[in-house]
């Protein structure tokens, strides 16, 4: 048996071949799972429960098979659902969990979080994120009407396309003295996150590693941990497009 642990399936209404291989990943593999973790950004966007857009309700109805097959789901905020409520979760089944979150995987204490925390050489997205994750301004946010989030969402969405275009890539990676110093506050002997979309096993001193999910944007990307390893796994998307 194997704990699974994805991320930044990043879905949305306009990649129908993410989704299309997320729901085999479900349907299939995830039901052999003792557990599965979903480390954020498992939608590319998130204006509140209240969105009746038809993916989220497709995603909640496969989540749901799961929890029919007394498989746990555990769901961390990524950066860009952070917005995700509880309200969703339980039509998912999912558990909500807070980051970092130490856990003992049969005797092995990970710590698994989202990554974006760990990026602390991006000020300008750290600044971005105390912003948002103020408490009032997510309120007044969800209190706006959904036409009007929607634009607000759009116009903060073009805008960062331009801010990312001109960071380079280890701006935009973890930050080493980041990661080692939640490494020994947790004291945990494995760290699996995302966020970065850079896939890899880092080994770290103390015969610690860290383990990075990769994105689902041509391949699939997954972390299973057993009783005696920690594997990081890409899989293929198959895709047909007819048009
Ligand atoms: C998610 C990111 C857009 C990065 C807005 C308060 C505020 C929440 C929000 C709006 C945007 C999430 C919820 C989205 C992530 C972006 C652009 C950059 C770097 C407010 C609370 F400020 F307007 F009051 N948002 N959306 N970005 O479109 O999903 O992560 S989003
Ligand atoms: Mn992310």
């Amino acid at each position: 048996m194997s704990t699974l642990f994805i991320s930044d399936i990043h879905l949305c209404a306009q990649n129908s071949a993410t989704t299309a291989s997320f729901l085999h990943f479900l349907r299939n593999r995830a039901l052999d799972a003792q557990a599965l973790y979903i480390l954020g950004d498992l939608f590319e966007t998130w204006i509140g429960d209240d969105d009746p857009n038809p993916l989220h309700h497709e995603i909640s109805v496969a989540l749901q098979i799961l929890g029919q097959r007394c498989i746990p789901c555990y769901f961390i905020h990524g950066n860009r659902d952070f917005l995700l409520g509880k309200r969703y979760a339980i039509t998912c089944g999912m558990t909500l969990l807070s980051a970092p979150q130490v856990m003992q995987l049969d005797g092995l204490s990970v710590v698994i979080l989202h990554g974006d925390t760990l990026c602390t050489d991006d000020s300008e997205y750290q600044n971005f994120r105390r912003l948002v994750h103020q408490r009032w301004r997510q309120r007044l946010f969800l209190s706006l009407p959904l036409p009007l989030r929607l634009r607000i969402a759009n116009r903060m969405r073009a805008k960062s396309l331009h801010v990312n275009a001109i960071k380079t890539y280890d701006i935009m990676d973890v930050n080493t003295q980041a990661v080692m110093t939640l490494m020994a506050h947790t004291g945990a002997k494995v760290m699996i996150h995302g966020h970065t979309h850079l896939p890899a096993i880092h080994r770290l001193p103390g015969a610690r590693c860290r383990v990075v999910l990769g994105a689902w944007h041509r391949h699939g990307s997954v972390i299973e941990v057993t009783a005696t390893s920690v594997k990081l796994c890409e899989f293929s998307v198959k895709t047909t497009d007819y048009s």
